[in-house]
């Protein structure tokens, strides 16, 4: 069968809240920006876009489940739970579609506790501290990575 030529965007807890709040951490650019850009960035490179936020971890787990079925990778900004969720990384490792992670500050410069992810190594595409821009970023190097143009 044809891989899918469609990708789904993954937003975890709290990143409903872009644009309202912490501007200088996470600039001011909305979720629904967030999307259309990956949506654009997705659509001139052949690609259809369907996205997900949710603050409830297993709505975000059934999406990803989902996935399986009718996408052929992920990009997912997983908020939060990239420090703290086993079950977050078990649903993206359990689904094996290649994955993109994306953080828009630079989660290396900040906090210890958010230095370590547990995505990071089911993840086959890494963008951090880009600002919004970066989910165009993943998105590009995660569908040459699909298309086979790229290796990470
Ligand atoms: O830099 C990122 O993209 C993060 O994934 C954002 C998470 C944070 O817990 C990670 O360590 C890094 C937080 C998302 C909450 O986003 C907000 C946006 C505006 C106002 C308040 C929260």
């Amino acid at each position: 069968m044809t891989a899918p030529r469609r990708l789904l965007l993954v937003n975890g807890p709290n990143l409903n809240l872009l644009g309202t709040r912490e501007p200088g951490i996470y600039g001011s650019q909305t979720l629904q920006d967030v999307e259309a850009l990956v949506s654009a960035t997705a659509a001139v490179l052949g690609f259809e876009v369907r996205a997900v936020q949710s603050n409830h971890e297993g709505v975000l787990l059934d999406a990803i489940h989902a996935a399986r079925d009718d996408c052929s990778g992920i990009v997912i900004n997983p908020g939060g739970l990239t420090h703290t969720s086993v079950v977050l990384r078990d649903a993206l490792s359990g689904v094996a579609l290649p994955v993109a992670e994306v953080h828009i500050s630079d989660v290396s410069q900040r906090e210890p506790f958010r230095h370590h992810s547990y995505v990071k190594d089911v993840a086959v595409v890494h963008v951090v501290g880009e600002g919004v821009a970066g989910y165009a970023t993943a998105t590009t190097r995660l569908i040459e990575v699909i298309t086979g143009q790229a290796d990470g």
